[in-house]
């Protein structure tokens, strides 16, 4: 008899495949990535310019914010290059009723250079801010740490498991640090800054509200990118991209330019800046 060939009866597939998505920075990211590098590098090179161009006694404000874009153009390096972020595990389950509950592992690049970048550069923001306001040395040291706190736990939240507390637990921590930050911008450094004079007062009320206004869409981005995952990784980084060099770049060439036509922004460090410490 012949043997029909064909009678391995097809069987239907019944346990679904896991399936997987790679979420990651397309030729259009990582060249954003490499442009604000280059912005970055290149504000580096014209604040250290400036600097040049007056006595060190009045180059606390130039140090300050040429160090805030080499920190932010390290960074971009670190992810233009490549490196700089990891990928993300994100299990979304899906329970059936009849057959067996079906995943999808979304992997997503996730750049925690950012939060190194921030770590650093927001405290020296914080600091150019402060001593423009003449804040107190008690009010801008709670000032920083709240900060630190703040960029701390969203670099928790950003690898943070999804359908656990961890993830939004951590970034209300990071919102409630943040609100400490405001407050003390708001009502210490402004009560600080009208003591020093209308030109003073005015400046830090136009930059500081400047500041305030960008920093607060921060957390916003993070929310519909990292945190619901609304903006792709391309979208992500173009946000943050923009909002970076408003708050680096351009926030840096408006103080500098500003101290150079208000003297009474001038910071007296008793010394300390142009002769350190002396012994008793
Ligand atoms: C995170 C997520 C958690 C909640 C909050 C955040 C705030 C971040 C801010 C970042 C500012 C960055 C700047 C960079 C300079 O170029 C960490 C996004 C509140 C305020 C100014």
């Amino acid at each position: 008899l012949p043997i029909a060939t064909s009678s391995v009866v097809p069987q239907p597939t019944i346990i679904p495949v896991p399936s997987k998505e790679f979420q990651s920075a397309s030729e259009t990211g990582t060249r954003t990535l490499w442009v604000v590098f280059v912005i970055m590098l290149v504000s580096a090179i014209g604040f250290t310019g400036m600097a040049w161009r007056v006595p060190n006694s009045k180059r606390l404000y130039h140090v300050v914010t040429t160090l805030i874009v080499v920190f932010a153009a390290l960074s971009y390096f670190a992810m233009a290059s490549g490196a700089g972020s990891s990928y993300h595990h994100i299990r979304i389950t899906e329970k059936h009723k009849t057959v067996p509950d079906t995943h999808l592992d979304i992997y997503r690049q996730v750049f925690w250079a950012r939060y190194v970048d921030w770590s650093i550069t927001t405290p020296l923001l914080l600091l150019d801010l402060g001593l423009l306001a003449g804040m107190n040395g008690g009010n801008l040291f709670v000032t920083i740490i709240a900060d630190i706190i703040m960029v701390l736990t969203g670099l928790f939240a950003a690898f943070g498991t999804e359908g656990t507390s961890q993830k939004w637990g951590w970034y209300t921590i990071a919102c409630f640090a943040y609100l400490v930050v405001l407050y003390k911008l708001v009502v210490s450094g402004r009560a600080t800054a009208r003591a020093k004079g209308g030109k003073v007062a005015n400046f830090y009320n136009a930059i500081g509200g400047f500041t305030i206004i960008l920093w607060t869409i921060y957390p916003i981005v993070w929310g519909v990118a990292d945190g619901s995952r609304k903006l792709g990784v391309d979208e992500e980084i173009i946000a943050y991209a923009v909002l970076d060099v408003l708050a680096k770049p351009v926030f840096g060439l408006w103080l500098l330019w500003t101290h150079a036509s208000i003297p009474e922004t001038n910071i007296d460090l008793g010394g300390f800046w142009t002769h350190g410490l002396s012994s008793e």
